[in-house]
């Protein structure tokens, strides 16, 4: 289990003042200036040597990321780091946690990471449901303005930054990096064609980074503590804490920052009071949030809850957001709300999502129900197979996983659906 002393979020339950004053006592915001002295190219090493990698989802090394920011101004056009805070994952609530409680680690993160990245300001695009949060944000920052650690000669560091908030307007698709940039924009939030990959041409068709909110937020502790500190958690390629939020079956769901690679067993018996009803009482999980695909109970009981350890039972890390469910779980009608879900929130921009996504819920639905033939379970899987790969943005394929999972694990509770279905059919005819 994770020692107090190693814990970055030291407030991330609340227990003292999100406020500047209080961030400072708990040592946010010391000495920025020497910090962002060692230049652009050490933090950026330092942050490749932490192993960090990035926290919404797809794992992409953030050093690695920082490093396709160019160096030198084209034609006079600036840099931007967008945060990504618009977190809608189905399961995912860490972001929000941070923003309300350890607000500061996230804006001193992001004057580090925009100095090293060469940036002229910080975009947080924030969901728009997290009304108060935006309020704690736009505050945090205001307060970071009045002590001189944002804007002309930051932190007195010599390098002016601004950090500005951003709202979103309640579509998931928009927390997609490319749809971010065109909703920062003033534009539909609709992904883009990648590459170009926004380091290239973001906002404004300017060199941008997206990073998620805990990518940030570490940050400043990596350089603080170092980053042999940061890597000595975890295993090879998952270095690191990170925030697990656990909800569901279990006794007591909350959010906690672990080891990475930490056994999903110890995270559920440490800080979650266990699955309710005992460890027996386990039906399947889905271990990072709803784009990842569930895992029945005995394949992830001793898995290690990161990249590698999550990939090996077929599912992935994704934003660690921990769905459990336990056997009372009507597991068919879970997976077809969450079809549901992507459906609803397909931008419709191309075709194997937009018609993928319906189709999906409704084969879903006949199959909740029982009311399907036998084969349609394996044709429902070959729509699956005809979304993912083949659309644009990733929301195809976060579709088309929890079904597949759903079909590789559970095929005998489809079928069984059907036949009760067919006898019922067959008695009610006699
Ligand atoms: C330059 C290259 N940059 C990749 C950058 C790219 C992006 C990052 C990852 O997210 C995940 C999915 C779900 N040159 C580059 C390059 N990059 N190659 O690296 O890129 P990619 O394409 O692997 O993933 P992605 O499309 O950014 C997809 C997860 O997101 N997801 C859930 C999201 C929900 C939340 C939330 O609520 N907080 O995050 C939905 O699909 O796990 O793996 O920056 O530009 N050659
Ligand atoms: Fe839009 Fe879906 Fe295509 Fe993504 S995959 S661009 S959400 S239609």
């Amino acid at each position: 289990m994770l020692a107090d002393k190693d814990r970055i979020f030291t407030n991330l339950y609340g227990y003292q003042d999100w406020g500047l004053k209080a961030a400072q006592a708990r040592g946010d915001w010391d000495d920025t200036k020497s910090l962002i002295a060692r230049g652009q190219d050490a933090i950026i090493e330092e942050v490749k040597a932490s192993g960090l990698r990035g926290r919404g989802g797809a794992g992409f090394p953030t050093g690695l990321k920082w490093s396709f920011m160019p160096k030198e101004s084209r034609d006079g056009r600036p840099s931007f780091l967008v945060i990504n805070a618009d977190e809608s994952e189905p399961g995912s609530c860490k972001d929000r946690e941070i923003i309300r409680h350890d607000p500061h680690k996230l804006i001193e993160g992001a004057l580090i990471a925009g100095f090293a990245m060469r940036a002229r300001a910080a975009y947080i695009y924030i969901r728009g449901e997290y009304i108060r949060e935006a309020e704690t944000l736009q505050k945090a920052i205001d307060e970071a303005y009045a002590a001189k650690l944002l804007g002309k000669n930051a932190a007195k560091s010599g390098y002016d930054f601004d950090v500005f908030v951003h709202r979103g307007a309640g579509a998931y698709i928009c927390g997609e990096e490319t749809a971010m940039i065109e909703s920062l924009e003033g534009k539909k939030g609709q992904p883009r064609l990648k590459p170009p990959f926004p380091a290239g041409a973001g906002l404004y068709g300017c060199p941008t980074t997206v990073n998620n909110v805990e990518s940030i937020a570490v940050v400043p502790t990596i350089l603080r503590r170092s980053a042999s500190w940061f890597s000595s958690f975890g295993r090879e390629n998952n270095k690191g804490t990170k925030l697990f939020q656990i909800s569901g079956h279990v006794n007591k769901p909350c959010v906690v920052e672990e080891a990475m690679s930490i056994p999903f067993s110890e995270l559920i018996e440490k800080h979650c009071g266990g699955i309710t009803g005992g460890k027996d009482n386990l039906l399947a999980v889905i271990p990072g949030g709803s784009s990842v695909p569930l895992v029945p109970a005995q394949q992830i009981w001793d898995a290690p809850m990161d990249f590698d350890g999550l990939r090996e039972v077929g599912s992935g890390l994704g934003t660690a957001a921990v769905i459990v469910m336990d056997k009372s779980t009507d597991i068919v009608r879970a997976i077809s709300r969450l079809s549901y879900f992507y459906k609803h929130e397909s931008c419709g921009q191309c075709t194997p999502c937009r018609e993928g996504t319906g189709w999906m819920w409704r084969m879903m639905e006949r199959l909740r129900t029982g009311d399907a033939a036998i084969e349609e379970i394996d044709m429902l899987q070959q729509v699956t197979k005809q979304v993912e790969g083949h659309t644009i943005c990733a929301l195809g394929d976060a579709a088309a996983w929890p079904i597949q999972g759903l079909i590789r694990h559970f095929r005998p509770e489809l079928e069984r659906r059907i036949h009760e279905h067919n006898a019922k059919f067959a008695e009610a005819a006699e």
